[in-house]
């Protein structure tokens, strides 16, 4: 389709809001999982509601929580040669988990000044920063359009495969060690999923956080401001207003801890006394003991090994990686093979 229509923000703009998007009876039902499972949890992508995905976005700003800096100043410093060694020829950039979309633009840059245009496909859990992130975005970049699609990860993926546009290579991002999420399993069931959807000459690109010293970790994610803390514990809000449950957020506390075996930071609620929650919309009863938790969280911390081992495992050939000045992070080209 030859477009000769002025360029204005909404006609560069569409949202495709896909199945788990943002349904409650998901949430619903993942709840009575979770809280009903001997070790109970709840999956962290619950964390990304308004609140929750603000609260995030001043994670990124703590002293602390060194990692979206490190990652900054890694695409600062590179995204001419990244971008070079990611496309020799024109490429739209598919970003899997991309909040507020900040980090991203180092790349657009570097893309428009190969490029003529760009087709930015952002794929979010959050469809309010899709929205607020692709409005500032399209007002920044006149040459950029979007696709942004309100969806869980895999259910992305899956709706993804199919858009693949015949010439157009395809840059697939994942930044911010959101692959930390993911056990060794997960990491490997996403890679696959996403190698699908790229073709031999495409590429990925994969910020994540390395491993170091426990304390370093912990404070990452145990912040003095406690922001982390109303972060995870938001989780019980959500569900107050959700699910119509009664938790008393005075009544949990936040906990990260780092287990060096799994490499793994391990982020929980603690019940700070014996109690009974009632979570009406779900009919449901829960009672717990003091000093039982919730798990909401697990976030890896990589070796550069480990990266290119799942690489290569699930159809990606490692080919280069990049580090912070520090050596905290690693931003970590695969190429489709
Ligand atoms: C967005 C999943 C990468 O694991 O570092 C930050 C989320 N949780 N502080 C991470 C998070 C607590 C973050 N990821």
């Amino acid at each position: 389709m030859v477009s000769q229509t002025v360029s204005t923000a909404s006609n560069r703009f569409a949202l495709r809001r896909l199945g788990d998007g943002r349904d409650s009876t998901s949430f619903a039902e993942d709840v009575r999982e979770g809280l009903t499972a001997r070790q109970k949890s709840l999956p962290p992508k619950y964390f990304y509601d308004a609140l929750g995905s603000q609260l995030f976005e001043a994670i990124c700003h703590l002293p602390e929580y060194y990692l979206t800096r490190a990652e900054s100043e890694i695409l600062r410093d590179n995204a001419d040669e990244i971008v070079a060694s990611a496309a020799g020829r024109p490429a739209r950039l598919v970003e899997l988990g991309s909040g507020s979309a900040e980090k991203t633009r180092y790349l657009i840059d570097a893309l428009l000044n190969r490029q003529p245009s760009l087709h930015y496909v952002p794929v979010d859990i959050s469809r309010v920063s899709l929205e607020r992130s692709s409005f500032e975005l399209l007002q920044i970049y006149p040459r950029l359009s979007i696709t942004a699609y309100a969806a869980d990860y895999f259910t992305a993926l899956k709706a993804l495969a199919e858009t693949a546009s015949s010439g157009e290579r395809t840059i697939a991002l994942f930044l911010g060690s959101n692959i930390g999420n993911f056990d060794p399993d997960g990491s490997r069931a996403f890679l696959s999923e996403l190698r699908r959807m790229l073709r031999p000459g495409d590429a990925l690109l994969v910020g994540a956080d390395l491993k170091k010293a426990g304390e370093v970790l912990i404070r990452a994610y145990d912040d003095a401001l406690g922001v982390t803390a109303a972060f995870n514990l938001n989780l019980l809000v959500r569900m107050n207003r959700e699910l119509e449950a009664n938790f008393d957020v005075a009544k949990f506390s936040h906990r990260a801890t780092y287990n060096q075996e799994l490499g793994r930071v391990e982020i929980r609620m603690v019940s700070l006394e014996p109690q009974t929650i009632r979570l009406r919309a779900l009919d449901l009863e829960v009672s717990f003991r003091e000093g039982e938790t919730i798990h909401t969280e697990n976030s890896y911390k990589f070796d550069v090994e480990q990266l290119a081992g799942m690489a290569r495992a699930t159809g990606f050939a490692p080919e280069r990686t990049w580090f912070d000045s520090a050596r905290r992070f690693s931003f970590n080209l695969f190429a489709a093979s």
